[in-house]
């Protein structure tokens, strides 16, 4: 009898232990991989996914100094929630987050780093912007609820690149691109239409439209019909970078009945070629057979695909 009660009080102390700790949270540390060219200043986050009983963190970042200098720290919206402070020494950088009161909750940046890339760079350069440590704290400071707790690093890197059209949204957009009309390259969606002329930000890039200022709509491909030795052809005009240096890959297609779209050679349909402005070019396709070969069905069409 005695023995079975002892065991069972073990058993109900354990699962109240259990119960009873503190933060069961999943902490997570992380910074982003961006591609810059040569000279420029990149200001990359800090992240964190979640705060809640957190009162200090230090993280140290190792990076290349022959790659990237280090020009400022400043906190990010998060951040400022701390007293942040930094030490930097051959590539390392420790930041320092303190307040005096456990966070309830919440994740996003804590800092953001300014670096000014290596400008004499002429082949790619690489720095990892490798997080080497990562602690976190309650209001008690010593205590390292890392014991308690998953903690987890997501390193980051800056790649110093002579890519002209290096993207670091992945969102078919170059930098240069948003940077030239003032958008964020870091969240601008390329189906998204901020002006409101029915011209999607991707179709702005490939055509040659301005994303801040409402288009005319025959910047858009137009359909006609070209006649090439006495045959007629419908065909499709579409505007196209002179240099054809937008990272945009252009495609046609053909149809007979809507369904079935079968790619057709650019090169090998193109009737014309035309320079619009100085940066702009007017280029003409035509089908691949002519409307009389097709007289006997009732239709052709031609797609245009840009990517
Ligand atoms: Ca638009
Ligand atoms: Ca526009």
């Amino acid at each position: 009898m005695i023995r079975n009660n002892i065991i069972r009080l073990i058993g109900f102390s354990l699962a109240l232990a259990a119960f009873n700790l503190p933060y069961a949270h999943a902490y997570q540390v992380s910074i982003p991989d961006y591609e810059v060219s040569p000279g420029s200043i990149v200001h990359t986050p800090v992240i964190i996914d979640d705060t809640a009983g957190i009162a200090s963190i230090e993280i140290q970042v190792n990076f290349d100094s022959s790659v990237l200098k280090l020009s400022k720290v400043t906190p990010g919206q998060l951040g400022i929630n701390f007293d942040l402070e930094h030490e930097l020494s051959n590539g390392v950088l420790n930041l320092s987050f303190i307040r005096s009161e456990n966070m309830s909750g919440g994740g996003g940046q804590l800092a953001i780093l300014e670096f000014t890339a290596n400008s004499g760079a002429t082949t790619d350069l690489y720095s990892d912007l490798a997080i080497a440590s990562f602690k976190v704290g309650d209001d008690r400071a010593l205590k390292n609820l890392a014991l308690t707790n998953a903690v987890t690093v997501n390193s980051g890197s800056i790649r110093i690149t002579n890519n002209h059209n290096f993207d670091n949204a992945r969102n078919g957009l170059p930098d240069w691109w948003e940077a030239q009309y003032g958008l964020n390259p870091l969240n601008n969606d390329p189906k998204s239409d901020p002006d409101g002329d029915s011209i999607n930000q991707i179709f702005e890039l490939a055509f040659g439209g301005n994303p801040n200022k409402r288009d005319d709509l025959s910047i858009m491909p137009q359909y006609k019909q070209v006649e090439v030795d006495d045959s007629k052809y419908i065909s499709l005009e579409f505007r196209r970078r002179i240099d054809e240096t937008d990272g945009l890959i252009f495609r046609v297609y053909e149809s007979y009945d809507l369904n079935a779209w079968t790619p057709i050679p650019i090169a090998s349909v193109t009737v014309a070629e035309d320079i619009i402005d100085e940066e702009m070019k007017l280029i003409t396709v035509r089908s691949s057979q002519s409307l009389e070969d097709r007289e006997s069905e009732r239709s052709i069409f031609l797609m245009l695909s840009v990517q």
